[in-house]
């Protein structure tokens, strides 16, 4: 076969033919699938891994089939599920980016926390469109970042713009494109000692604060460093719950505590912002 779509799944195969149904998967989804070798047999065969991943610094789960080499049937259903693993969305669901198609790639999406004119493009981005921060092709390049770009310009007087992501407890203010401080650093920052002091009265959560590029790295094309550009004083990224434990998948248990403490930290900048 020249590729795993001429593979017949429905025969036993021999060592040489698996190496090489695993050979083309990794070259037909080398984003996804990669061959790692993890050691050698008594007789001289290398031992090795497909590697699924998306590329995030993930736990993973382990599969083994054929340590007894008679059974047959498991190393056939692993290769089976090797090829399914290739078409299934299932690593997907811990997707990122926008969902335009990249002409020339077979990847999918854009960052749309890169997108943005301030810093576009810096080192703080990446520009392959496999990336988990790939900047995009244009500034402002994906609607759903154009369509809050209208908003924020014919609206002309927001005082306060708070994006909220997750996860690592972190509250943050611009710059993330630079190190020179922001013009407001010094209200920014103890506007963010005081909501975060708030928002630890209520279930002790504990959140770090200060500048994307200090408290967390670099990054180019964010949205909040465009707003405060735009004028917008009060401009902050929420990283809610938690610092890595359930990561994206915080147990449903946690919306309400995690709503709640937030609130407190939202009522401090509401405040403020309403009071200068
Ligand atoms: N993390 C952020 C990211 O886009 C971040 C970290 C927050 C960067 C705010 C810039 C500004 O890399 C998440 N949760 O997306
Ligand atoms: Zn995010």
């Amino acid at each position: 076969p020249r590729s795993t779509d001429d593979f017949v799944y429905t025969t036993y195969h021999d060592l040489n033919s698996i190496n090489s149904f695993m050979d083309m998967l990794v070259a037909e989804n080398s984003n996804l699938v990669s061959k790692i070798e993890i050691g050698k047999s008594y007789e001289g065969r290398s031992l090795d891994v497909l590697k699924f991943s998306t590329g995030a610094n993930r736990p993973g789960i382990w599969i083994d089939t054929g340590i007894h080499s008679r059974e047959w049937i498991t190393p056939a259903s692993a290769i089976w599920s090797a090829k399914k693993s290739t078409t299934t969305k299932l690593l997907d669901r811990m997707w990122r980016k926008t969902r335009k198609p990249n002409p020339g790639s077979s990847c999918v999406g854009v960052d749309p926390n890169r997108n943005w004119e301030v810093g576009f493009g810096g080192s703080g981005a990446s520009s392959n469109p496999c990336s988990q921060t790939y900047h995009g092709p244009s500034i402002h390049s994906e609607p759903e970042v154009k369509a809050i770009v209208d908003f924020v310009k014919s609206h002309g007087k927001l005082k306060a713009f708070l994006s909220i992501h997750s996860y690592s407890q972190m509250l943050l203010y611009p710059y993330g494109y630079t190190s020179t401080p922001a013009k407001d650093q010094a209200e920014l920052h103890e506007l963010a000692r005081k909501a975060v002091s708030e928002l630890q009265s209520l279930h002790n959560t504990a959140y770090t604060y200060g500048s994307v590029i200090t408290t967390i790295y670099q990054a180019d094309g964010i949205t909040i460093d465009w707003t405060y550009e735009q004028g917008i004083k009060y401009s902050y990224t929420f990283e809610l719950r938690d610092t890595g434990r359930y990561g994206f998948l915080l147990p449903a248990d946690q919306i309400i505590p995690t709503a709640e403490e937030t609130w407190l930290a939202l009522m401090a900048i509401m405040e403020h912002t309403r009071n200068n």
